[in-house]
């Protein structure tokens, strides 16, 4: 009950708050430069239907293709990612849909426009600019919701931050079936795809109207993502799912974000996946089946780790708050990170859960260094990625319990 007294403050400040072609990533070896692909990369890859479910009290293995044989080179990861990719769609988060038949907006020094049309149905929604010092273009961080990602760190780093109102797009309150927002506008109201999803969507399409602004203020190849509890759960699914998105930044995520579904029952006070389910329909409603057996998902979030990879990812997690599962979310990206190793990019996700405050979604000192690194790295793409698991004593997960497959020596670049 404490706790959800102070996730419910939380969010009630946060209410009042808001008025390329496609192509395989490469692989990236230290000091290597990332180039983010199109949004939909690996669509051209034939994914076969998984066929039965089977129960796995283990993680399933990264590197096993859908058809059972083992990824052998780097370049076999982007259709297996693809593969990844469908599966949670189908059974964690719903469909995203491609990007709409038309979308149109406006990129200004204060502000984004955004207009959608597909299959006949419009929407909009609008998010706020506020630039740094200097001249431009502009790298750019995406922070869902207005609390918890430190903004004045991110413009110090020389990044623009565009304030992105999820709700707007996939609102909160709804029942699963009457969803409402610019995405369900546009994909119906009974879509079974979850707000975290939606919110996805959104964020991609933002990234539409930088790419078509020709980049005088934004630079769309220089976009991150980051967000704070439920919109740390929404930043981890805006970065998985679009290629575009160079640096992803969960924080303080908890149960339908980073933490892996597997951990969670068993993670003491974590909040349960039924719970997670219930509260808003942030997951697809598909994930209704597996809120009592999450060993039966064929995927789970440290695969969801490996859809970013090799682009730059940075969780950071809160281990004082047994809510937020932070046990759960340190395997999740150690298992994720094991992805990032096999293509030669271990350095660029970090992890960081050993901090001092407690209070949910607080602007944290300990975070401010990793954060400007990542931002220079991936965003401003200078010097080096922190590449740093810290994992806070009081909520470590251990890897090798949840495993019974062992990382490739994958060939080729
Ligand atoms: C950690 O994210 C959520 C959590 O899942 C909810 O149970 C709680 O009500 O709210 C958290 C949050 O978004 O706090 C701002």
């Amino acid at each position: 009950a404490w706790a959800a007294a102070v996730f419910l403050a939380v969010a009630s400040l946060a209410a009042t708050a808001f008025g390329a072609p496609a192509g395989a990533a490469g692989r990236i070896g230290a000091g290597a430069d990332i180039k983010p692909g199109s949004e939909d990369d690996g669509a051209d890859c034939a994914v076969p239907d998984p066929g039965a479910l089977t129960a796995n009290a283990k993680l399933p293995d990264p590197f096993t293709k859908l058809n059972g044989t083992r990824i052998a080179t780097v370049s076999d990861w982007r259709c297996r990612r693809a593969e990844i990719k469908k599966l949670a769609e189908r059974f964690v988060y719903g469909e995203k849909h491609t990007k709409p038949a038309s979308v149109t907006g406006s990129v200004s020094r204060t502000g984004i426009t955004v207009n959608v049309t597909d299959q006949g149905r419009s929407s909009s929604f609008a998010a706020k600019v506020e630039l740094p010092s200097g001249t431009g273009p502009f790298p750019a961080v995406v922070v869902l919701g207005g609390f918890g990602a430190d903004t004045a760190t991110i413009k110090a780093s020389g990044a623009a931050v565009i304030s992105y109102d999820p709700l707007a797009v996939g609102r909160e309150g709804t029942p699963r079936n009457n969803k409402q927002g610019a995405f369900y506008s546009v994909y119906g109201s009974q879509s079974s795809t979850g707000l975290l999803m939606a919110w996805a969507w959104g964020a991609s399409r933002i990234i539409d109207v930088i790419e078509q602004s020709g980049g005088g203020i934004l630079k769309a190849d220089a976009v991150g993502v980051t967000g704070c509890s439920r919109y740390g759960k929404g930043a981890f699914a805006v970065g998985a799912f679009d290629q575009r998105i160079a640096l992803t930044m969960p924080i303080e995520s908890g149960t339908a974000g980073a933490p892996i579904f597997r951990g969670v029952p068993g993670e003491g006070g974590a909040q349960p996946l039924s719970s997670a389910y219930s509260e808003q329909p942030w997951l697809g409603d598909a994930f209704g089946s597996f809120t009592g057996n999450p060993a039966t998902l064929p995927v789970d979030t440290h695969e969801i780790v490996g859809m970013v990879a090799p682009r730059g990812l940075f969780i950071m997690e809160n281990p004082h708050i047994d809510w937020l599962g932070a046990k759960s979310g340190s395997v999740a990206a150690l298992g994720g990170a094991e992805v990032y190793k096999a293509l030669g990019a271990g350095s660029n996700i970090s992890y960081w859960s050993d901090i001092q405050d407690g209070n949910h979604c607080a602007v944290r000192s300990e975070w401010k260094a990793p954060l400007q690194q990542n931002i220079q790295k991936f965003l401003l793409k200078t010097g080096n990625a922190p590449g740093v698991i810290r994992v806070s004593g009081k909520k470590a997960g251990n890897l090798a319990e949840w495993r019974n497959w062992q990382t490739p020596v994958l060939t080729g670049s």
